[in-house]
């Protein structure tokens, strides 16, 4: 290899050797399909994607905080356009789903509290119709009830997962936090402790207590609650819920990147695979709707577009305006259009398309009479994977900018 091909491009996250990579990857794939079958079955994936939603219903007494966990899991506060209504008395009447704003494949259940007259535990079943949903998140603000752990063995019986979840712990940390000697830690472990006690005397063997404040997902157990539902999801259904998480941590981020890496490689494909499309004065091939899609798409996932902006803005009560400064890198998902990306090739290929090319040369044999083909697949990869590193590090500075005090 010589010294050119093994030097990252000029300024570029990606080197040569991930190129490498997929390019082997994509060789592997290949081996036992012919290129129509591996086009279809790609695409048949990222529509199976599409198509497939992921319904959470949160149930759980009056009052125990359902709807407005179900506007933080949609990264919303409770006071503005489309957020489920919440209050102090008992608010919701009958079931509602509220798709999430940005990927509307992940729709929340707001179901009403369980246990009231309109509500009898017997008939609630029923009533809200609970074959409906993929899983349950059963929450309770003070003491879990017999009528949750009825809740769970229904759920269990349809061999569907749930998840016990006990609200409101900024409100405990807060009073116990002005005794002396407070310990964050050994009052939430006494928190936890007391609920599975409680849930054990209500019948329930062996239980786990997620603990969560709306107001802030990243803290206490809401992380450890979104690993125990992804574990517990399939592929697809994972896949939406990692995609539409609110971007409240580093790792938050970590997961969203590594599936949109999972993504690229499709696209790539795809691009590879149409065929491609000489862009007017340019030494490159690739299919600029294909580029323009998934930017947008990139920038949707983490969070780069203004309609998230401003939801973030709101639940953190600072100016959008703060947010959109720590934003270095990537545009915003509105500005993407082919312009844009015909001014973004232009510079890439200064910096490093060509580079990328002349490798992709080296693979055209093993790929194949599609030599458009495998130059439109290294153009899309190296540019979408470039595209992917800056939004995740852009994504991060608002991350940090909306924690700062
Ligand atoms: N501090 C704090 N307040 C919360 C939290 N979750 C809910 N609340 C408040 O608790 C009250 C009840 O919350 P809701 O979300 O309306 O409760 P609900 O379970 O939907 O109630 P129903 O619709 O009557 O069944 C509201 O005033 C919320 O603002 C939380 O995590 N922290
Ligand atoms: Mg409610």
């Amino acid at each position: 290899m010589n010294q050119q091909k093994s030097r990252t491009a000029m300024g570029a996250a990606i080197t040569k050797n991930m190129v490498t990579e997929e390019l082997e990857k994509l060789q592997k794939d290949w081996e036992n399909k012919n290129l129509p079958d591996l086009t279809k079955k790609i695409q048949e994936d990222l529509d199976l994607l599409k198509n497939t939603t992921l319904e959470i219903a949160v149930t759980g007494a009056s009052g125990a905080g359902k709807s407005s966990l179900v506007n933080a899991l949609r990264g919303m506060t409770d006071f503005e356009d489309g957020a489920a209504e919440t209050g102090v008395t008992e608010t919701t009447t009958e079931r509602k789903s509220y798709p999430h704003p940005t990927f509307p494949n992940l729709i929340m259940w707001d179901l009403p509290g369980i246990g009231t007259p309109n509500f009898k535990a017997k008939e609630y079943v029923t009533k809200v119709n609970f074959k409906k949903y993929d899983c349950f998140i059963i929450v309770a603000s003070d003491r879990f009830r017999d009528d949750d752990v009825l809740l769970a063995r229904e759920i269990r019986k349809m061999n569907k997962k749930f998840y016990y979840v006990r609200t409101k712990v900024d409100i405990s940390i807060n009073s116990e936090g002005k005794k002396p000697n407070f310990s964050e830690e050994k009052c939430l472990e006494k928190i936890r402790k007391y609920h599975c006690d409680n849930l054990t005397q209500v019948g329930e063997s062996n239980p786990r207590v997620f603990l969560i404040s709306r107001d802030d997902l990243a803290m206490y157990d809401f992380p450890l609650l979104q690993a125990s539902l992804e574990d517990e999801l399939d592929d697809l259904k994972r896949e939406v819920l990692i995609l539409s998480m609110p971007a409240f941590s580093k790792e938050v981020l970590k997961k969203k990147k590594a599936t949109m890496e999972d993504y690229i490689r499709k696209v790539a494909f795809l691009s590879c695979a149409i065929g491609a499309v000489p862009v007017p004065g340019l030494s490159v091939v690739c299919d600029l709707a294909i580029l323009v899609g998934a930017m947008i798409h990139i920038c949707k996932v983490f969070g780069l577009d203004e309609d998230s902006l401003n939801r973030l803005a709101k639940r953190i009560g600072k100016p959008v305006d703060v947010l959109k400064s720590a934003i270095k890198k990537s545009p915003l998902a509105s500005q993407i259009t082919s312009q844009f990306v015909i001014d973004m090739l232009t510079k890439s290929v200064v910096c490093g398309i060509l580079i990328m090319v002349e490798l992709v040369l080296d693979f055209v044999p093993v790929l194949g009479s599609i030599t458009g083909g495998a130059l439109s697949f290294g153009t899309t990869f190296y540019i979408l994977k470039n595209f992917l590193h800056d939004a995740e590090k852009d994504a991060e500075n608002v991350r940090t900018k909306a924690v700062k005090s």
